[in-house]
């Protein structure tokens, strides 16, 4: 298997991380795919990241959909959301509030990235963050009521962990004047348990 995409990119590091905690071996190609598309575009025509190429050369994208089959072939034993029931809808719905953090973050980050200063709306920009802020709020309540368990209260590290951990370092690396740790410190707690496992430490933020 290969995987592109640099692991600033939320989606691929949410991959990155449940492959590696699923002991599925990847290789990795952590292209900028803004300055290097080619070699993502030959797999998928959107030439977006995470693409994941599977051994028989086919392609996978968008980060739910790839998480969805790489539970499917760990199968239900191993996989890192319950197979069925509330406790599944629990651990989909924290991960959606982490990767709502992560598009948030991303869109504000672009706004100045990809505009020319003349053309930055800030009303927009000051929009997506007020959306992050109050994500990562959520979360830290989840974090706060969790405890030292984890966010869904499953008995191992589920799909939530894995991307509320990551928005929030995704949010405190590209909205630094957010202060993410200030305004949601159980979750910067969180955060800072999940960063120490060797699976994030495998695929670290660049
Ligand atoms: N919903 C997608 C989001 C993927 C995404 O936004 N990827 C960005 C990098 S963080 C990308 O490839 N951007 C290139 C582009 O859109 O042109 C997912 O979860 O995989």
């Amino acid at each position: 298997m290969k995987l592109y995409g640099v692991y600033l990119s939320p989606y691929t590091r949410r991959v990155a991380i449940a492959l590696t905690l699923l002991d599925m071996p990847f290789d990795h190609d952590g292209l900028r795919v803004f300055e290097t598309p080619e070699p993502v575009r030959a797999h998928n025509p959107l030439a977006r990241v995470p693409t994941l190429v599977m051994d028989d050369g086919s392609a996978l994208v968008e980060s739910w959909a790839i998480l969805d089959e790489i539970d499917r072939l760990a199968g239900p034993d191993r996989a890192l959301a319950p197979a069925e029931g509330e406790a599944r809808r629990d651990v989909f719905q924290i991960a959606a509030y982490g990767v709502g953090i992560m598009e948030k973050a991303q869109w504000a980050f672009y706004e100045r990235r990809f505009h020319p200063e003349e053309k930055v709306h800030e009303p927009w920009e000051a929009h997506n963050d007020a959306q992050v802020v109050a994500g990562l709020k959520h979360l830290d309540g989840v974090a706060k009521s969790a405890g030292d368990g984890w966010l869904a209260g499953t008995e191992t590290i589920s799909h939530a962990d894995i991307s509320a951990a990551v928005a929030h370092s995704f949010a405190r690396t590209v909205r630094p004047k957010l202060e993410a740790d200030k305004i949601a410190p159980n979750l910067a707690a969180f955060t800072a348990r999940c960063e120490a496992l060797p699976a994030f430490k495998a695929c670290p933020l660049p």
